[in-house]
């Protein structure tokens, strides 16, 4: 099992000298950083226990103006090594980067205090920076993280510090289950660096999330559209076929769009990462908040908010559904991005302010496409907090199900089709019937789902074919209760059967009636918008047998067409009947008689053979 640890600690507190000691690797890479003995950019070692165990580590740069690369690697770690110069004690950065990782919730650690032979055996001294440095810590989320003094130059209490990272990664592993963070998801990949490797292409590399990966895997690029294909995987340097997840990964990738990639891109597989720009958090205040700080964070300050290896410039929401406070102070916000951030509810977060520099919130996403549209009004403060307790980590998962749809009003369901939450499904339910009880004559099937949609789309945001289909189970649902009747197309209230059609109505089917008591009739809209039928005057002649319908358009008098199917069976007892034939006999032409032969055929009355049709099974004696 790999777990990824993270240093973090104030500029030349030993940080990449406590890893080279630990692992042989020097994770200062760049010409720069050799030059000037700093980390720049986030590095990399890993140290292999002989059990299988596994630590992949990130190595952060300590300096104030490089916050940002911290984050970047602190983004997707699952535990920390916080480096304290034992000469030196606690300094900007260490208090700075322990807010971070506070606020990213981060809770399994090892602190480190280094350089002790600086110290050259002052125990006095090492006891009283431990007690300082366990003060600290204990109020952070890291509290209770054991502290190990060590030096990386000498190498002294390096057996200890190993010995502590095996108790880590077990610690991370029994949390998580498998030594990886999110191991029911599918595979995520929050890329950290892309180069191009010169022969094979593109490169990226970052902690990989969920899994398994395979090569020949195919992973969506969020955000954007395009979709890659693994054509090689690397772990530690060494290709490989699969990686089940947790640790590092290297992923040459190929497809199209592979040359837009770059730092906090996000590739995976997993449908529940939404591409977004408004975001449902819950945010809690950094540990080390001073007296009187601002909380919640103001609305609409510019601020940039941390999620993965990515960033943007962010702003909380000042609506007045936009946010509620808890009892324990933390903070339900919807959050503005700038631009499109790749993001799922879990997702840690942090929030910045530029000026002055610090953190103004840590958190996490409880939902990345909150509702919009006329669900907005939906985000009443005690459905906010329902959401908030249910993605609480002890919670039950079908309780986040269940905080959402009350939210949403509305969501699409994991199979086809779509859910409602119970108070919209009751206030359509009663709505349905009202409109039918204000119908004495009943209401057209299709006209009646018209209204629940409307009623619905008013209500929550779904779009109109999803709308369409939940209308349709919803009419359906209250007929089968026995809320509502329905009687050929007309629904109706159960027990009273729909009224006649009024007099206008019984005149202008009689005159639809006779245009199609010909041969060869005009096409049933053009009909009966000369004969002034309406809609329902249509069904009420369907109904009572006085029309028959082929097709959508095409229909005759009841009459003509028995006329027609008595000719049509006179032939084919001649003889088998060639549609040609028909259409002499009756004056009219193919496309009349191809639908008719059609009908008979599918009723029996005719029975289509090679030579031509024939006497069915139904036809009349
Ligand atoms: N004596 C002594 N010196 C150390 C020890 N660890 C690091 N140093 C020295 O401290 C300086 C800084 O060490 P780094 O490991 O680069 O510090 P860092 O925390 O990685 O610094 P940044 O990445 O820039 O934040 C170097 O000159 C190291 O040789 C130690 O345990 N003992
Ligand atoms: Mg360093």
């Amino acid at each position: 099992m790999t777990v990824v640890v993270g240093t973090a600690g104030h500029i030349d507190h030993g940080k990449t000298t406590l890893l080279r000691a630990l692992t042989g690797i020097d994770a200062d890479r760049l010409p720069e950083e050799r030059r000037r003995g700093m980390t720049i950019e986030v590095g990399y070692a890993h140290l292999a226990f002989d059990d299988g165990r596994v630590v992949d580590f990130v190595d952060v740069p300590g300096h104030e103006k490089l916050v940002g690369n911290m984050l970047v690697g602190a983004g997707e770690i699952d535990a920390v090594l916080l480096v304290v110069a034992a000469d030196d004690g606690p300094r900007a950065q260490t208090f700075e980067h322990l807010g971070l990782l506070d606020a990213l919730g981060l809770s399994d650690a090892i602190v480190a205090l280094t350089k002790i032979d600086v110290l050259r055996g002052d125990s006095e001294r090492l006891a009283a920076g431990r007690e300082a440095l366990r003060a600290l810590v204990d109020r952070s989320s890291l509290a209770g993280s054991p502290i190990v003094a060590v030096s990386g130059t000498t190498g002294e209490g390096l057996d200890e510090l190993r010995q502590e990272l095996r108790t880590l990664v077990d610690r991370v592993a029994g949390r998580t289950g498998s030594g990886r963070a999110v191991s029911e998801h599918p595979a995520r990949l929050a890329v950290d660096r892309v180069f191009s490797v010169k022969g094979r292409g593109t490169v990226v590399t970052g902690s990989l999330r969920g899994g398994p990966l395979e090569v020949g895997d195919s992973l969506d690029v969020r955000p954007g559209r395009g979709r890659l294909r693994v054509r090689e995987l690397q772990v530690h340097n060494a290709r490989v076929e699969r990686i089940e997840g947790g640790g590092r990964a290297a992923l040459n990738v190929v497809g199209p769009g592979v040359d837009r990639l770059s730092r906090g891109a996000l590739l995976t597989a997993d449908p529940a990462v939404a591409v977004t720009r408004r975001l449902l958090v819950r945010l809690h205040p950094p540990f080390d908040a001073a007296p009187g700080a601002e909380w919640p964070p103001a609305a609409n300050a510019p601020l940039r908010v941390f999620i993965g290896t990515d960033q943007a410039d962010a702003a909380v929401g000042r609506g007045r559904t936009d946010g509620t406070t808890l009892d324990d102070g933390s903070h339900v916000a919807t959050l503005r991005v700038g631009c499109p951030m790749a993001v799922a509810a879990g997702d840690r977060l942090v929030l910045r302010r530029p000026v002055p520099i610090g953190t103004v919130a840590g958190g996490v996403v409880l939902d990345a496409s909150p509702p919009t549209g006329p669900s907005r009004k939906r985000m009443t403060p005690e459905r906010l907090v329902a959401l908030a307790m249910a993605a609480a980590p002890d919670a039950d998962r079908g309780a986040v199900a269940a905080a959402r749809l009350a939210l949403h009003g509305a969501l699409p369901s994991v199979g086809p089709g779509w859910l409602l939450a119970s108070d919209v499904a009751d206030l359509l339910g009663s709505d349905a019937i009202a409109i039918v009880e204000a119908a004495p004559d009943g209401i057209g099937h299709a006209e009646l789902r018209g209204d629940v949609v409307r009623g619905l789309r008013r209500r929550v945001a779904v779009p109109i074919a999803a709308a369409e289909i939940v209308a349709t189970d919803l009419i359906a649902g209250a007929i089968a209760a026995g809320h509502l009747a329905l009687d050929g197309d007309l629904v109706h209230l159960p027990g009273r059967a729909a009224a006649g059609p009024s007099p206008d109505t019984l005149a202008a089917m009689d005159r639809l009636e006779f245009l199609l008591a010909v041969t060869a009739p005009p096409s049933l809209g053009d009909a009966a918008r000369a004969a002034g039928c309406p809609p329902d005057g249509i069904r009420a002649l369907e109904s009572a047998g006085r029309i028959t319908r082929l097709e959508d358009d095409l229909a005759w008098a009841t009459s003509t067409y028995r006329n027609l199917e008595g000719e049509a069976l006179r032939l084919a007892r001649t003889g088998p009947l060639a549609p040609a034939a028909l259409r002499d006999a009756t004056g009219t032409s193919r496309k009349y008689v191809m639908a008719l032969l059609e009908d008979f055929d599918r009723r029996g009355i005719l029975r289509r053979t090679q030579a031509g049709h024939v006497p069915g099974p139904r036809a009349p004696r």
